[in-house]
């Protein structure tokens, strides 16, 4: 029989190498005493929770809460846990909960549960459960500082953000790590309105088929075949799901940027920061990259208090909780330890000033650890204000340049075919389930896009070598002047590190291609998310494609590519080629061959507007 393993603790195994699963129950040689409680929450509800207090607890200390739908029995005594050893070995009461209808809570589980009825006082959500339960710690658990903090990553960091929503008054400090913000336009669901599909089929299984997490059992290694053999959307529920996975099913009943989506986008959830508030986020996370620079920069609009921070480093989706950061993937960072540090010069500092008043409390507004360069550096804002939007633009014979086209250029446009039924890998095959047993998903965003260069689908333009360094640090957006014979379109656009053909360094990475920012749009959106129109075929249409945050240094005698594709599968969903209305019901017929064109002439110059500092 398949093991399961929880996500969280598939993670920390992976993380540490150490089989933390077999720290479930108490030892005694913890350093920390373990009790559990199921804690009633205003509807009569009760919430399993493990509460960690130190064994020669001195004085008074604060709570340290993290509230996950991933289980909490497993949970080591604190001081084994790489992720808060530091404040650990500091003290602190230490809480984690099952949140509602997961592991050995009562009630039921619902994706992301926020919009309680603020009429009813009954009526909860995440807020009102983590207010409850603060509320019931300290009634209840001696020797508290009467403060409490909340941290977490991904689902774990977006119950912390939302606590802070309709904070509890001894609510002083939350960290929210990976959260997701927006899961239409990016983070876990769906990228500028382009469907995650296997992301969005196996974590809606992951956490609705049973209330602990299940991997679903696709009897085939290469998941890439299944979800191409799979075919329609719609084959999901008529073969597999059968109406039973919520989650799937909103899906389908939301295509659009609706108000569904809309309401539940913390840059609509969040006003001010109402206690002090830092957001983490890994340069190369493969889930919820995007989230904490959204809800950084929300927050940081009316940041009245100065009490809003953000920290970004080299990581991948969690990264920062175990090992030492010294790597990622193929990818070093001269030796050094970018998560020990974020875990005890970052993370432990904040939270002992805002819930003890230890330290200076001297924070850097923005904290990012630069890649290419490997340096830690401070911002006095994010994106900081230095940087200047310079163009670096496609032009024939697969050339990038600062120089617009001119009128010379010999050709106007490049193009490929994009096929829905040869589809580019979005990473190299075979694609393991996405948490499934030895599984390259934690990585991918940093391995090498050689595999895909001589692809007839994927065009790619570079600079020639470069004579000096160019330092990117801040928002980086494409600017893609396209064309297709369809009528829909997806356009992926990678913007990546090409490193020397001779690299004494390293040499095994000579001409490696490091993708440094990333993402897709589908093309139906380019005018409004909310309604989608068809593309005229043949028109030659702008879109503004958003890459996000980047802090890297392209090193002289490196080259800055950019390839640009319509697939990338199966992370993002097939767009059929032709416009049909919801493409969750869209018919084997609707997915057809399409050419796509890519324009770099005087009038449509596409291309990359990079954040340059001098
Ligand atoms: N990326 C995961 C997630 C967060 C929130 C909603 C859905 C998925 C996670 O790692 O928890």
């Amino acid at each position: 029989m398949k093991a399961l393993f929880t996500k969280v603790a598939f993670i920390a195994v992976l993380l540490s190498g150490v089989n933390q699963l077999l720290a479930q129950i108490a030892k005694p040689d913890d350093k920390y005493n373990r009790q559990e409680v199921m804690i009633a929450m205003r509807d009569g509800i009760k919430l399993h929770t493990v509460i960690f207090t130190p064994k020669n607890q001195s004085g008074k200390l604060p709570f340290l809460i993290t509230r996950t739908p991933y289980g909490v029995n497993t949970t080591p005594s604190p001081e084994k846990e790489t992720y808060i050893k530091d404040m650990a070995d500091e003290g602190y009461i230490f809480v984690a909960q099952d949140i509602r209808g997961r592991y050995l809570s009562e009630g039921t589980f619902k994706m992301q549960r926020f919009n309680r009825d603020k009429n009813d006082p009954k009526s909860i959500d995440e807020a009102s459960d983590t207010y409850d339960t603060i509320d019931w710690l300290l009634k209840n658990i001696p020797d508290n500082n009467g403060k409490a903090g909340i941290y977490g990553i991904s689902y774990d960091g977006w119950t912390a953000i939302i606590a802070a929503t309709e904070p509890h008054p001894a609510l002083k400090a939350v960290s929210e790590q990976a959260t997701p913000a927006d899961m239409f336009m990016n983070d876990d669901f769906h990228h500028n309105g382009a469907f995650r599909l296997s992301y969005g089929f196996e974590y809606s299984v992951l956490t609705e088929a049973a209330r602990t997490d299940s991997l679903y059992n696709f009897k085939e290694y290469d998941t890439y075949n299944w979800y191409l053999k799979l075919g329609t959307l719609s084959n999901i529920n008529k073969k597999y799901a059968h109406g039973t996975l919520p989650t799937w099913n909103n899906f389908i009943a939301h295509p659009n940027y609706d108000s569904f989506w809309q309401k539940q986008a913390l840059a609509y959830r969040l006003d001010s920061p109402r206690t002090a508030i830092q957001h983490v986020s890994g340069w190369w996370d493969q889930e919820d990259m995007v989230g904490p620079q959204t809800a950084y920069k929300v927050l940081e609009k009316r940041d009245k208090n100065h009490q809003n921070f953000i920290v970004l480093g080299p990581w991948r989706h969690g990264g920062w909780a175990g090992g030492e950061g010294k790597s990622l993937g193929n990818i070093k960072f001269d030796d050094q330890a970018t998560a020990t540090y974020f875990r005890k010069e970052i993370q432990a500092k904040w939270f002992a000033w805002y819930l003890k008043g230890e330290g200076d409390g001297k924070f850097a507004e923005a904290i990012s650890f630069q890649t290419g360069s490997n340096q830690w550096k401070s911002y006095t804002a994010w994106p900081p204000k230095e940087a200047v939007i310079k163009n670096i633009y496609f032009h024939a014979n697969g050339k990038l340049s600062f120089e617009k086209p001119s009128a010379t250029e010999t050709k106007p446009f490049d193009s490929y075919i994009s096929d829905p039924a040869k589809p580019v890998p979005y990473r190299a095959r075979p694609i393991e389930e996405t948490y499934g047993p030895g599984s390259r998903w934690y990585f991918w965003l940093t391995e090498d896009q050689r595999f895909v260069d001589n692809r007839p689908d994927v065009l790619s333009w570079q600079t020639d070598t470069l004579t000096q360094d160019v330092i990117i640090t801040g928002d980086v957006a494409a600017k893609l002047y396209a064309a297709t014979s369809g009528s829909d379109a997806d356009w992926v656009v990678k913007l990546i590190d090409v490193y020397p053909q001779e690299y004494k360094k390293e040499p095994k990475m000579a001409g490696y291609e490091l993708m440094i920012a990333d993402d897709v749009f589908r093309g139906r959106f380019r005018k409004s998310f909310t309604k989608p129109e068809a593309i005229s075929p043949g028109k030659v249409e702008a879109y503004t494609i958003d890459l996000h945050g980047a802090d890297h240094v392209f090193k002289k005698g490196h080259k800055i590519m950019v390839q640009v594709q319509s697939t990338w599968f199966p992370v993002i969903d097939r767009n059929p080629q032709k416009y049909v209305p919801n493409i969750f019901e869209a018919k084997a017929g609707d997915y057809q061959v399409a050419t796509q064109k890519i324009f770099h002439s005087v009038n449509f110059a596409s291309c990359i507007e990079l954040p340059v500092v001098q």
